[in-house]
């Protein structure tokens, strides 16, 4: 394809007016026609921000014939009729996590993609692409450090803006990107998960546990810790270190490359500063991401996370959900792939 690939974005939130915006000013080869949302004069006034249209259903902005490929950033109950639509009308689609909010209609995404024949979808576990991530995937797959022993992830929020937030949300929507990182590193599937807590933080909701510890058990014995904590007060981090036979790695850690001082009420500081939230931390990650998705596209192509990888990490985040209420380690069990 040599023209422009023409992009619709359906749910203008936090993350969907970031790549409205993305996709207007900084990727090359795309252009953004419409943005769809049901707060219509949230979705007008992103539209007209960038001379896009809005349209007030997301199903006829996935079938309108301005629009080649889809970015769906709608809350993830909204997915499975989206991408179902998106499957059926043959649109590549790059869809934030989750892929859907339980095992049962990941699986029916899933199933659809394969019937069709046409795998359009990317999911956007978009750690992948972050640099740091991706330059630690590169030496774990070179085997230079020898077979990869153990995970540790630290996840933190500043805070919820969300008034109704629940315990859940943190496996659901936060946690499940370290069970896509665990899954890209190791290259195998998570066979059990167990969700621990500590006494929860007095400056979470009324009870909310917050921070959680997770527990994966990776195919191959390997062993993953991820602390996820959603009301951390201090800013927005995201590591992740892999200890090896022989040798470790971290990523994410500091976020940016720059050391500095500067005055404080003390006299001096030093150090880097923590960014507010995702849209700052993996900037270059949703970039990347999103040029390599458009890019794809325009060459007909598919790549990155599968329909597979966010069912599997729904699967996971599904059992995870179940050991947060009870404590229980829980095992994980997949479907057969579709062939
Ligand atoms: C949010 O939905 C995201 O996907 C962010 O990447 C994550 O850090 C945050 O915890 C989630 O709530």
């Amino acid at each position: 394809m040599n023209a422009p690939l023409r992009v619709g974005v359906i749910g203008v939130g936090m993350m969907g007016a970031d790549h409205a915006h993305r996709l207007a000013t900084r990727i090359g080869g795309a252009v953004l026609t419409a943005v769809s949302d049901p707060r219509a004069d949230q979705a007008a006034a992103v539209a007209a921000r960038y001379g896009a249209r809005s349209e007030a259903d997301a199903m006829r902005l996935i079938a309108a014939d301005d629009v080649d490929a889809v970015l769906i950033a709608s809350p993830g109950v909204a997915h499975p009729e989206q991408l179902l639509a998106c499957i059926a009308a043959g649109k590549p689609t790059l869809c934030e996590k989750p892929m859907t909010m339980d095992s049962e209609s990941s699986v029916e995404v899933l199933r659809a993609e394969a019937a069709a024949g046409k795998p359009v979808l990317q999911i956007g576990f978009m750690r992948r692409f972050d640099p740091g991530y991706t330059e630690m995937k590169a030496l774990i797959d070179s085997g230079e450090l020898g077979r990869p022993l153990l995970l540790h992830n630290v996840h933190r929020n500043k805070q919820v803006p969300n008034p109704d937030f629940r315990s859940e949300m943190i496996v659901r929507d936060s946690l499940v990107h370290e069970v896509d990182v665990a899954r890209f590193l190791f290259g195998e599937e998570i066979t059990a998960i167990q969700v621990l807590s500590p006494a929860p933080s007095s400056l979470t909701g009324a009870g909310v546990v917050d921070p959680q510890v997770a527990i994966f058990t990776m195919a191959g014995g390997g062993l993953v810790t991820s602390e996820v904590f959603c009301n951390s007060q201090t800013g927005y981090e995201v590591r992740c270190e892999a200890v090896a036979e022989r040798g470790s790695v971290i990523a994410g850690q500091p976020w940016n490359a720059l050391y500095r001082t500067a005055v404080d009420g003390s006299g001096g500081a030093w150090g880097g500063q923590l960014p507010d939230d995702f849209t700052q931390r993996f900037a270059r990650a949703y970039d990347i991401e999103v040029q390599a998705w458009v890019d794809a596209a325009r060459r007909g192509e598919r790549i990155g996370p599968t329909a597979w990888d966010g069912y599997a990490a729904t699967a996971v985040c599904t059992a995870g959900m179940q050991s947060l209420v009870t404590g229980e380690r829980v095992p994980v069990d997949l479907v057969a792939a579709p062939a």
